[in-house]
């Protein structure tokens, strides 16, 4: 049985269950309280001694990282190596944009949420986080303008990655709507089969 260790609130968590869900996996949430600090003590840390959610168990193995548990379930669970290609331009494509989802997103698509739910936590400026957000979405706009998925011809972890602190922009004060190409792979992934919400429920229609 497949265990994920992660409070729901953290995106990096939900990139994992959105793949889960994607993948049609059963698994067990084992919730984790951030606030009261129990990502930062045992036994999570026996789990992922940097003390970051989220941290996932399958059967006797651990892994720690969203990008590496959405590495581990596309590997292990998707017989068809669609979500994570197995030919050297594919899979390169896939680590260049993963790359980006845990440099450019995460310093800014992810940290614009973060300084909302933990404002003393994070030190920038609203303006630079702005600018970051304004900088890689340019760049993802332009690229996806000529093409409906970030690393492939078919969606990959890659989307899904990236998705998690994307789409939670919007509800952080950050409109996407300023970049139509990347609205309209927002909707892809939403309408993606199976694709749920941070909350675990599946996207209006
Ligand atoms: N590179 C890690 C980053 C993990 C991360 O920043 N997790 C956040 C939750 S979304 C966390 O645990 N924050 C609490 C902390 O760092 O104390 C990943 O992709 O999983």
């Amino acid at each position: 049985m497949i265990r994920l260790h992660s409070t729901m609130a953290s995106i990096n968590g939900y990139k994992v269950r959105l793949l889960l869900s994607i993948l049609d996996l059963e698994y067990e949430l084992v919730d984790i309280d951030m606030y009261g600090g129990e990502h930062k003590r045992e036994p999570f840390l026996s789990l992922n001694p940097f003390g970051q959610m989220p941290a996932m168990q399958d059967g006797d193995f651990t892994i720690a990282d969203s990008h590496a548990c959405l590495v581990y379930l596309a590997r292990k669970y998707d017989p068809t190596n669609r979500w994570l290609p197995v030919d050297a331009e594919g899979e390169a494509k896939v680590a260049e944009w993963m790359s980006k989802s845990a440099n450019e997103v995460h310093q800014g698509p992810w940290m614009k949420r973060a300084k909302i739910r933990r404002p003393e936590a994070i030190t920038l400026s609203d303006a630079e986080i702005d600018a970051r957000c304004d900088h890689i979405l340019k760049l993802m706009d332009a690229h996806l303008e000529r093409r409906e998925w970030l690393a492939r011809p078919h969606p990959t972890i890659a989307d899904i990655s990236i998705f998690g602190p994307v789409s939670m922009l919007g509800v952080s004060g950050y409109d996407t709507d300023r970049w139509p190409a990347v609205t309209r792979w927002l909707e892809r992934v939403r309408r993606l089969p199976r694709a749920i919400d941070i909350d675990g429920k599946p996207f209006a229609a």
